[in-house]
């Protein structure tokens, strides 16, 4: 067991990471920016270093003063947390020199799931349904509509480098196709300093289902089950519920299984997430797969039917805050009456995570919760969320990766 670790991250998941610790009796060990003196993290933590001003490069991205505060304060190990360094190949490798431990996968893993085209082709090799689509990235826009032709129009050309959303282009025809390979290549290049791209039939209406999953170093791997996360907005995830309404105990073992075949194909060990593409004739496909802790990992954690929320951007100062609590809800977060919000960082504020012991339980005592969540100073999406947890399709547990699109003027 680690004696002391020393935490990459800010925010709730530093906080999260924080009490875990605690109830392990391991010490820990806050990063923070100068926008940051104030936050919870700096205050609960055992011990605390400045890293660097307050852009992320400087401080919260900062490998070298990282490196150095864990081994002045002699920290055996690092927890990335989400987003920040979570998913650099090399910060863990640079670790693994100093001996300290990178808590998360290996670089190797990292690095093979990072290249989202290599990604597919990695696990359509360990036998895990893909979209039908190129099987690396694509040479030319003649490669391309080769490939479309096959797999059939429409279909949707994504960045190697990307994942979540970004650097996305659909064409429906061959002339379509030749402009949007262009365009997806540019566009990939400005974005990520990588300008391949790759082809995938485009599904229409999927939903986005994930398996959690698990592994240690003794070669065992489990998945925990699924969340339901076709509520997005600009692939934000807005709501996010386990178990999913379109899963049977059938389909969740063999999405389950497949989930364990992609993770063993790079020999994953830690917490990961595959990330599925499901139709509406119920056939699925790997999409890519995160190599971190993700934000919506409480719903996991809580694991029947649970709803965690993020919230726009509104820096500022918070004047009032008082969260609801009481049976199936709890609220991680990092905010506190009178704390002043960093323009900086990301903007997600808190998570509420409801459970019951069904569906209808769970969603009313969400409702409940968001009528009695305090929050004054800093506008939210609590609004947002009462409104499509009272949606007759939500309700109804139809949902898709469109859902959102009704909303479109109002967020
Ligand atoms: C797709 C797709 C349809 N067909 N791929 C968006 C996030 C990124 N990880 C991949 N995304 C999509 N990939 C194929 N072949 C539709 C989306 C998509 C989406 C996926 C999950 C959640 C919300 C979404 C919103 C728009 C598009």
């Amino acid at each position: 067991m680690f004696k002391k670790i020393l935490i990459a991250n800010r925010g709730e998941i530093a906080l999260r990471i924080i009490s875990a610790c605690r109830e392990l009796g391991v010490k820990t060990v806050a990063i923070y920016s100068e926008a940051d003196r104030d936050a919870l993290h700096v205050r609960y933590a055992d011990e605390d270093v400045c890293v660097g001003p307050y852009p992320s490069s400087a401080s919260y991205l900062n490998i070298s003063a990282i490196v150095s505060a864990a081994e002045i304060t002699e920290a055996d190990a690092i927890h990335p947390g989400y987003g920040f360094l979570s998913e650099n190949a090399y910060f863990a490798e640079i670790l693994h020199d100093c001996h300290i431990t990178f808590i998360g996968p290996s670089p190797d893993a990292i690095r093979k799931m990072g290249d989202k085209a290599l990604a597919r082709r990695t696990v359509a090799a360990a036998g895990v349904p893909t979209v039908p689509g190129s099987p690396g990235s694509v040479d030319s826009a003649d490669d391309a509509i080769g490939f479309a032709k096959k797999a059939g129009y429409p279909v949707i050309l994504k960045a190697s480098a990307g994942g979540g959303g970004r650097g996305m282009r659909v064409a429906r025809d061959e002339r379509e196709l030749a402009n949007a390979y262009e365009t997806a290549r540019v566009e990939a290049e400005k974005a990520f300093g990588n300008s391949e791209v790759y082809l995938e039939k485009y599904i229409e209406e999927p939903r986005h289902v994930e398996f959690q999953i698990f592994g240690d170093h003794h070669g065992h791997l489990r998945h925990l089950g699924e969340r339901e996360c076709s509520i997005q907005r600009r692939h934000q995830k807005l709501i996010e519920e386990s178990p999913s309404t379109a899963l049977d105990e059938a389909l969740r073992c063999e999405m389950g299984e497949a989930a364990l075949k992609a993770a063993r194909a790079v020999h994953y060990t830690n917490a990961g997430t595959i990330e599925f593409l499901l139709d509406t004739d119920g056939r699925f496909y790997f999409m890519e797969m995160n190599t971190r802790l993700q934000v919506e990992h409480p719903v996991t954690e809580e694991i029947n039917a649970e709803d965690p929320f993020t919230f726009a951007p509104s820096p500022g100062r918070i004047t009032a805050f008082h969260p609801p609590g009481g049976l199936g809800v709890r609220v991680d977060t990092a905010a506190y009456q009178g704390y002043v919000i960093p323009p900086h960082y990301d903007s997600m504020v808190g998570k509420l995570i409801v459970s019951g012991r069904n569906r209808a339980e769970a969603m009313s005592r969400g409702l409940r919760a968001l009528d009695l969540f305090v929050i004054e100073g800093i506008k939210t999406t609590i609004p947002l969320h009462r409104r499509i947890l009272e949606e007759e399709d939500f309700k109804h547990g139809r949902l898709s990766t469109r859902f959102m699109e009704r909303f479109a003027k109002a967020s």
